[in-house]
């Protein structure tokens, strides 16, 4: 029968590259006008999608005529005003942020909305410190207070070194037959660690994304790369892939694991933790029982302007 399933490992808006399970790769062109339920979206289709397709008569090409269901996605505005959302990748099992202490700083400000976006998602979370190999001792003791910080949090963290290929196994392990989505600034080592684990894997694919970054197109079209441990990487550039969720102000709070605990004992059920008496969160930071950057942060995001547009569904 000519109808083809296959996972969607590229895209750029009308044209996609889909992989079957037999592991053959077919371009394919979208059929129609596809519309999505309850999604205003610029890109119908994404990386991540399972999509059903047909070869057309005697062409190179196939038809798109199926999305399947999706287990999630994740979407951002077309531009900063518009009702319009882009999806960048679906049906994601794991969200993997890649974090160096400095060349370049990631601050936790960057962490926690990166893990913020993950929990609205539902998207299990993971760190991973690269550049180990580079660290001064003052350094590896604020490495340590972040790792127990965010372990005890209940997000796995691990320490690499792609340059001299440390921990790799490990997150050989952790990318094994799953759809992850890795973030972290450009130049953390995302592109390395990738290599480090399958050599060559990673192409110029890197530096496709990189090109992106720089600003010369409004619209990222992120790119699965498929390991041979069965595992799929998204490699996504930065915050702006994953990180403008909408979300009411009430919501912030429950997506911060510690807070969520704390909240149900605050005096007032609409508390918002920032200037309310017989706050269980503000109680718990006086004590120290709450760490200071995790509460700043949440104070931080708060106030982000995103809040102000959430108009659209
Ligand atoms: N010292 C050190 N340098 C690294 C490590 N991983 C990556 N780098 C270097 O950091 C730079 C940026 O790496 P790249 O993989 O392109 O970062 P990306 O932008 O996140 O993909 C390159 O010069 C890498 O050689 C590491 O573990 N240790
Ligand atoms: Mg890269
Ligand atoms: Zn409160």
């Amino acid at each position: 029968m000519n109808s083809h399933q296959g996972v969607v490992i590229r895209s750029t808006g009308s044209w996609c590259t889909i992989l079957s399970e037999d592991g053959k790769i077919t371009e394919c062109k979208l059929k129609g006008n596809f519309r999505i339920k309850g999604i205003r979206s610029t890109n119908p289709v994404a990386v991540g999608d399972k999509v059903g397709f047909s070869f057309q008569n005697d062409r190179e090409y196939g038809l798109i005529h199926e999305i399947l269901p999706r287990s999630n996605y994740i979407i951002r505005k077309a531009t900063r005003l518009s009702a319009q959302s882009h999806i960048i990748a679906a049906n994601i099992d794991q969200a993997i942020v890649m974090v160096t202490l400095s060349r370049p700083r990631t601050s936790t400000g960057f962490i926690d909305r990166f893990l913020v976006t993950a929990e609205a998602y539902h998207i299990p979370a993971f760190l991973i410190f690269n550049k180990c190999d580079q660290y001064s001792a003052a350094e590896n003791l604020q490495l340590d207070d972040l790792i127990s910080l965010y372990t005890s949090l209940g997000y796995p963290c691990y320490r690499t070194s792609a340059l001299k290929h440390e921990g790799i196994e490990v997150v050989n392990l952790l990318l094994s037959g799953k759809v992850s989505l890795v973030s972290g600034h450009s130049g953390v080592g995302k592109t390395a660690l990738i290599n480090a684990i399958e050599p060559g894997s990673m192409r110029k694919v890197g530096d496709i994304s990189d090109y992106h970054l720089k600003g010369k197109h409004t619209t990222t079209f992120a790119e699965m790369i498929l390991l041979s441990n069965g595992g799929f990487v998204i490699d996504t550039p930065g915050i702006k892939e994953f990180g403008l969720v909408d979300f009411d102000k009430q919501e912030v709070a429950e997506r911060f694991p510690e807070m969520r605990e704390l909240m149900h004992n605050c005096q007032f059920s609409n508390c918002t933790h920032v200037h309310e008496p017989g706050c269980a969160v503000k109680s718990a930071l006086a004590e120290g029982r709450l760490s200071k950057s995790r509460y700043a942060n949440y104070i931080s995001i708060l106030g982000d302007e995103y809040f102000e547009e959430t108009d659209w569904d």
